[in-house]
């Protein structure tokens, strides 16, 4: 680890690469800690570049030979590169070099996995592999060679030859080095085909370790299923002979879209029934087809720079989502995303590390794949396809592959697409890009002699580097109903453009009551004071699955602020609403399970602090126990009966409605368990055949502090499987009392499966310390002193992870002095670790602020 002087890149100092390349050959001779790596790049002057500097990036490299024409040369080498003279015009540029992917414990570049070797070059990884121009507007055709003894040996493209010893490989699509990867391991397949709708043949492969055969069908079902949606609704078309996918155990990520060698980590793709939840299973099919759907949104047309990395994020994150609703159903998945939405990109855009979907600048980029680029940068693409109509955003989307096919492209490319497709002018739109922090929409709203007004304003609050806001384009979806329940408008969309605007609506009988934000039609913070009868109406009217189920939760939110501020009762209204949309079988079980589900005790204290309020975990976590205790009262008649409508028979599938039963149950049950001692979860957990019955039975015994023997059970029965021993470790903290959560995570860190290097566990344990809100903001202080004691320890090891990890620590501001002044100690002492990685000093200074 260097001391590097920490250094900013901004996106305004973008300048095009002074030399191209036409294409590259790689030779790989593998060796645990001594692989050589041979490099031959034909380069070209780039007529439209600004300078004739001549360098390339390169990062723990040892040079062993330089050549350039077939002349060996002695450049001049930095810890960031290399840099020589070159001759005019184009010139083959020859290198080899030494590495040890066996001391790789960054998971960044060539590195080792369970005696796999396996690569990860997004975003700057690549340099250090070779000496190369590493940035995304460099495209070249790689031509690779890989010698090992190892059975398996894949990179990108389309297989040439191979033999005892070696393969070679060839993509013939230009491809920036980010792209590149490579595998070589002792690995099994499991093999299909897709024949594209241009009748081509395309081989599919899992390749996982030995043992992992049984958990590949489904991702491929997955993989087969996002093939055919992206050319039905897209018309992309696969565009190799071979489409491959490699597990690894170790990974900083879910999983990495390199050109027909997407790498994944081993819980985005693997499952079975047994091992792996309802959730996972969801989750693995996501994420099978965003990283499938990268090939085009992303491959054939990728970012100019860092800066654009929502142009392929953000668009991919939307058509993963549009897939997850065609295949499951878009309410609610529409309501998922906006539960996450709210509690991890809010919560960044509230903060510190509040930036806008396109940064202006970084110091280290992996700092930057954030719930702001890909998700709030997602909602960007729904707003636009919102406003525009689902006609003109095809043919926006059209234009921009013909347009852009094989282009480094910009935020302004993909702008003017729509403004060329559409005629639209999106000069005010493109704020969303450059803007950060979360805009509030206040909505007032009269009506007088038939004619209804609402009133919009919109604000949106400063933040990091950014004092003042100038107004966006918020498309807000509007639907007006009746008191008897007929929606008397329907869905229209508004448009507020101005700070405030009004908006009429003619010819009413009686005042309306305003489902405003349909669908979630933007990613704002509705402040609209809706009394808890009204919220109740909607809970029980709204014909928009969205809002009908948001009446609910700003109900239960209501509550709950209510019993931690003034230790109130429930109100009825919200009781009752609950317990009627619960009963009532013409809604599925999926979408009751969504209105059951409580808002997180993060979500109650950001509730308080959007009142002003300083938020005390312990009394939210005490007003959450006792709300969930009293709805179990409440409910107590019919929860057996709604338990046992759930039950589903027949052989374990993670399909939607299957799915959304067990949802709905394992919901029920986690109630029921309040009340009987844990008799009925018991029973389940002893009568399980799958994973999501297994351990929605494990953590409904856990939170009423029982579960011993069956936790021992789960340790025996699943200690040789590395995904379900996640589960194991997590589990035991988020489901521990606030005041056992840290010594729980401590005892967990002496367990002997534990492993700092493998990041999957690190975040089991840690992960789940941040989610027990109460546990980790222990009045003690000692989840934050644990969590930074483990941060120091793995920052030299996996600086990725860390940086990620060390965000925990974002809300600190929000809290009591005395809270505050602990988290500011966990993080100065993180800071003034000697030799902190660049990552971790960029994340702790700007929490720090
Ligand atoms: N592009 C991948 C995510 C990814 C990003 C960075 C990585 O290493 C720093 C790894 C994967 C995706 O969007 O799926
Ligand atoms: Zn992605």
């Amino acid at each position: 680890m260097k001391d590097a002087a920490p250094q900013t890149i901004y996106l305004r100092d973008y300048a095009p690469p002074a030399f191209l390349i036409d294409d590259v050959q790689l030779t790989f001779k593998l060796a645990p800690s001594a692989t050589r790596v041979l490099s031959r790049i034909h380069f070209r002057p780039n007529p439209d570049a600004k300078d004739s500097v001549f360098f390339l990036h390169g990062e723990n490299l040892t040079l062993i030979r330089t050549a350039i024409n077939g002349n060996t040369i002695t450049p001049e080498v930095t810890d960031e590169g290399l840099t020589c003279t070159v001759p005019d015009g184009p010139f083959v540029f020859e290198a080899e070099v030494e590495i040890d992917p066996a001391a790789n414990t960054s998971l960044d570049g060539l590195y080792m996995s369970n005696g796999m070797y396996c690569t990860q070059c997004e975003a700057e990884g690549f340099r250090k592999i070779t000496y190369y121009p590493d940035r995304p507007d460099v495209m070249a055709t790689f031509k690779v060679r890989i010698e090992s003894e190892l059975p398996v040996l894949l990179s990108n493209g389309n297989p040439v030859a191979q033999d005892d010893g070696w393969a070679e490989w060839s993509d013939p699509w230009p491809k920036p080095a980010y792209l590149f990867a490579l595998v070589a391991g002792d690995l099994v397949n499991h093999p299909d085909s897709f024949t594209t709708m241009s009748g081509r043949d395309v081989a599919l492969n899992i390749w996982v370790r030995p043992g992992d055969e049984g958990k590949c069908a489904f991702g491929m079902e997955a993989l087969k299923k996002s093939m055919k949606w992206d050319e039905e609704v897209y018309g992309r078309e696969y565009d190799l002979d071979l489409f491959n996918i490699v597990a690894v155990d170790d990974f900083n990520m879910g999983a990495m879209e390199n050109k027909g060698l997407n790498i994944f980590n081993a819980a985005a793709v693997l499952a079975s029934p047994e091992t792996a939840t309802d959730a996972n299973f969801e989750r693995i099919e996501a994420i099978i087809a965003h990283e499938y759907f990268h090939n085009w949104t992303g491959n054939r047309i990728t970012c100019r720079d860092w800066f654009q990395l929502c142009l392929k994020e953000g668009l991919t994150v939307f058509r993963d989502q549009q897939f997850t609703g065609d295949m499951r159903g878009h309410a609610v998945k529409r309501i998922d995303d906006a539960i996450a939405l709210r509690a991890h990109q809010f919560r960044e855009d509230a903060g510190p590390l509040a930036h806008p979907v396109r940064p202006e600048s970084f110091v280290e980029i992996n700092n930057f794949y954030t719930m702001t680029v890909y998700e709030k940068g997602a909602e960007i693409i729904g707003m636009l396809r919102r406003l525009v109509g689902a006609g003109d955003y095809k043919k926006a989307l059209d234009l921009y592959f013909a347009r852009h096919d094989g282009d480094a492209a910009t935020i302004e490319d993909w702008l003017a697409v729509f403004t060329d497709a559409t005629g639209r002018d999106l000069t005010q739109f493109a704020r969303w890009y450059s803007q950060a922090g979360t805009p509030k929409v206040t909505v007032r709203d009269e009506y007088s002699n038939g004619t209804y007004r609402l009133h919009l304003s919109q604000s949106t609050p400063p933040t990091p580097g950014q004092p003042h806001k100038e107004p966006l384009v918020i498309p807000i979806a509007v639907g007006l109903l009746d008191e008897g329940g007929t929606e008397v408008v329907k869905t229209t969309l508004l448009e507020l453009t101005e700070a405030a605007e009004t908006f009429t609506f003619d010819d009413l009988s009686g005042k309306p009551i305003a489902s405003i934000q349909r669908d979630f039609s933007a990613p704002v913070i509705l402040d609209y004071p809706q009394s808890n009868k009204d919220l109740a109406f909607l809970l029980a009217h709204d014909t928009d699955p969205f809002n009908k189920w948001d009446a609910g939760r700003r109900l239960a939110q209501d509550v709950l602020l209510r019993m931690v501020r003034d230790d109130a009762a429930p109100d009825a209204a919200y009781l009752d609403g609950l317990a009627t949309v619960l009963r009532d079988d013409s809604y599925d079980p999926a979408f009751r399970a969504c209105v059951l589900l409580l808002p997180s005790e993060e979500d109650t204290a950001t509730a308080l602090v959007d009142a002003g309020q300083t938020p005390d975990p312990m009394a939210i976590y005490h007003a959450h126990e006792a709300l969930k205790l009293l709805l179990a009262q409440q409910l107590q008649d019919s929860l057996p009966r709604l338990y046992a409508d759930m039950t589903v028979t027949g052989a374990y599938s993670p399909d939607a409605v299957a799915t959304g039963k067990r949802s709905l149950g394992n919901a029920i049950l986690s109630l029921m368990s309040k009340l009987d001692g844990g008799k009925q979860a018991s029973a389940q957990y002893t009568d399980a055949d799958n994973m999501t019955q297994q351990l929605a039975a494990l953590a409904a015994l856990l939170k009423i502090g029982k579960g011993q023997p069956e936790l021992a059970a789960f340790e025996t029965q699943w200690q040789n499987d590395r995904l379900v021993m996640d589960k194991w470790f997590g589990l035991q903290v988020s489901c521990a009392a606030p005041r056992l959560a840290a010594t729980t995570a401590a005892n967990l860190t002496a367990h002997p499966a534990f492993d700092l290097k493998n990041p999957n566990r690190f975040r089991a344990v840690f992960g789940a310390l941040k989610s027990n809100t109460a546990g980790f903001h222990d009045p003690s202080g000692a989840g934050y002193d644990l969590l930074a004691d483990w941060l120091i320890k793995l920052d030299p090891i996996n600086p990725q992870t860390t940086a990620r990890v060390s965000t925990s620590f974002d809300t600190w501001k929000r809290y009591d002095p005395d809270r505050q002044a602990k988290m500011r100690g966990a993080l100065q002492r993180i800071a003034a670790t000697p030799h902190l990685s660049r990552d971790t000093t960029e994340m702790v200074t700007r929490i720090l602020g």
